[in-house]
């Protein structure tokens, strides 16, 4: 058997990241678990989750907004993609895609190739009717409403449910102009 040698930095970290990873969405699964046991209804859970994302997502875009140190968007648009490409990234290590726009670019979908949040997962039967990634979809909502945008965001297709992909539909209902802080003289 080959010496235990010393371990580059690189190396520790990516191993680091992937237990991290690993806890996270165990953590995640046995949050899904519990609420199943105490509200018993998946609508109910349903609900919840999505609050519990919402209530995330608006504390969350302020650390996205000072870490990304990105430029403001300039439109829904562009706002789709930095969710996407650049929130996505931060927060979860994958990247998404944005597509399906409707014609007055202000509904889209999100499609995830790759979805850290159902690693080792397997639904029962009895779950059926369950978004389990629900808390996604309201921490976006979230966030969003935070940077004065409404919208509705819900699981279009969904592989835990039987689907080949996962795609998110974000549809912008109101945006309201965000108040300039101070007054001019
Ligand atoms: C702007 O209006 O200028 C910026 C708006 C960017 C919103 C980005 C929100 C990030 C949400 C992260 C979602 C991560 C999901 C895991």
């Amino acid at each position: 058997m080959a010496p235990a040698g010393p371990r580059s930095g690189d190396a520790i970290f990516a191993n680091v990241e992937r237990v991290n990873a690993e806890l996270f969405t165990l953590t995640y699964g046995a949050t899904v678990r519990q609420l199943l046991t105490d509200l018993e209804e998946v609508e109910e859970v349903n609900k919840q989750l999505d609050q519990m994302g919402y209530n995330i997502g608006i504390r969350l875009i302020d650390e996205f907004l000072a870490k990304s140190n990105v430029a403001r968007c300039v439109d829904f648009k562009e706002t789709a993609e930095m969710i996407a490409k650049v929130g996505f990234k931060m927060f979860l290590g994958v990247t998404a895609t944005v597509t399906n726009w409707d014609a007055n670019d202000t509904c889209c979908s999100i499609m995830l190739e790759d979805n850290p949040l159902v690693d080792f997962v397997e639904l029962p039967d009895t779950c059926q009717g369950l978004y389990y990634c629900n808390i996604l979809s309201g921490v976006i909502r979230g966030a969003l409403e935070m940077v004065s945008m409404k919208t509705e965001v819900t699981w279009l297709r969904d592989v835990l449910r039987g689907d080949d992909a996962y795609e998110m539909q974000v549809k912008l209902l109101k945006q309201v102009p965000e108040e300039y802080p101070y007054k001019d003289d």
